[in-house]
């Protein structure tokens, strides 16, 4: 592992050129932002850059897919090889096969613990978004963010941020949402896609929320389980679950919540804790990890399993 700071991580990205820029599986807006702000901050230096997604792009975020900077597979000729938001893995999804023999060039993170196999690492885990990072790293590149690289930055850090109201906002992060402001972004739509508009589809699976929702430690762990019946019925696919994760952390007296849902390979639990408890801990004694208020886990089994097992884990902890 070698972590390194922003000069040298600029001087590394001026020298190379043929960049593959990977998010991570299961995407949001951190991830999808913070490569397309990357390449298009590239092809501004002249550099040849891609981005490649595991997944497909969620709706919400399909306005960041244009002017092919988003392919679909990994391209047969790779000069660098980058990822944004990925801090294991595990968390490339259906490409973790095809990166078994390999390492990334650079590593970009804001993970608190960053365990992808790579040659250099800029990592600042206590940043509430990825997009901090890269907007940063193209300060220190000297490339002033356009419209569109405004835009992919400012969706991503207002994802990861929750709209600015997450603690580990920064008074820099309101800064750079005002640069972003000024090169003209319509926030205001921006906002309205993230997080007010929701499909049919995920209205139903928010009922479904309520009526899955238990209580347990004496309103202190809240937990929504979905199997794949449930899910099934009402269509939902992986991408409709995020309007969920925010359900059961809501209510009152509650510290930790627990989204679990079934996919096809595995049973995936989405941690999230309102003020003391460190879920990202909670979350790598099953094999995952993430942020200290919002991690994840997958599981084998089924989801009712996983809702027992971290009753009895939190049992006198919380
Ligand atoms: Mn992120």
């Amino acid at each position: 592992m070698n972590n390194i700071g922003y000069k040298e991580a600029a001087a590394f990205l001026m020298e190379r050129n043929g960049f593959v820029v990977f998010t991570h599986g299961n995407p949001d807006g951190d991830t999808i932002g913070s490569a397309a702000a990357l390449v298009r901050c590239l092809r501004s230096m002249g550099k040849d850059a891609v981005a490649v997604c595991p997944d497909d792009i969620p709706r919400k975020l399909c306005p960041l897919d244009k002017d092919g900077i988003f392919l679909h597979s990994i391209p047969d000729e790779i000069g660098t090889l980058v990822a944004v938001d990925v801090a294991s893995s595990a968390m490339l999804g259906g490409f973790e096969q095809y990166f078994a023999d390999k390492e990334f060039d650079l590593a970009i993170d804001h993970h608190r613990v960053n365990t992808l196999p790579c040659k250099k690492r800029l990592l600042k885990d206590n940043y509430i978004a990825n997009g901090e990072i890269i907007y940063e790293l193209m300060t220190e590149l000297g490339v002033k963010a356009d419209l569109a690289m405004a835009e992919a930055l400012y969706t991503a850090i207002c994802s990861d941020s929750g709209g600015f109201k997450y603690c580990n906002t920064r008074p820099e992060t309101y800064e750079y949402a005002a640069d972003f402001l000024r090169a003209g972004i319509d926030f205001a739509e921006i906002n309205r896609r993230l997080f007010d508009q929701k499909t049919q589809t995920q209205i139903a699976l928010e009922k479904e929320a309520y009526n899955s929702l238990h209580l347990y430690h004496g309103g202190k762990l809240a937990v929504v389980a979905i199997d794949r019946e449930k899910a099934e019925r009402i269509g939902a696919t992986d991408s409709d679950f995020e309007v969920v994760n925010q359900i059961p952390r809501q209510i009152l007296g509650v510290e930790v919540s627990a989204v679990i849902r079934e996919r096809e390979d595995c049973v995936k639990a989405s941690l999230r804790s309102n003020e003391y408890f460190d879920v990202s801990e909670l979350a790598k004694s099953y094999g995952g990890g993430g942020h200290v208020h919002a991690a994840g886990f997958k599981f084998n089994g089924n989801v009712y399993e996983v809702e027992e097992a971290l009753v009895k884990k939190l049992d006198g902890v919380l």
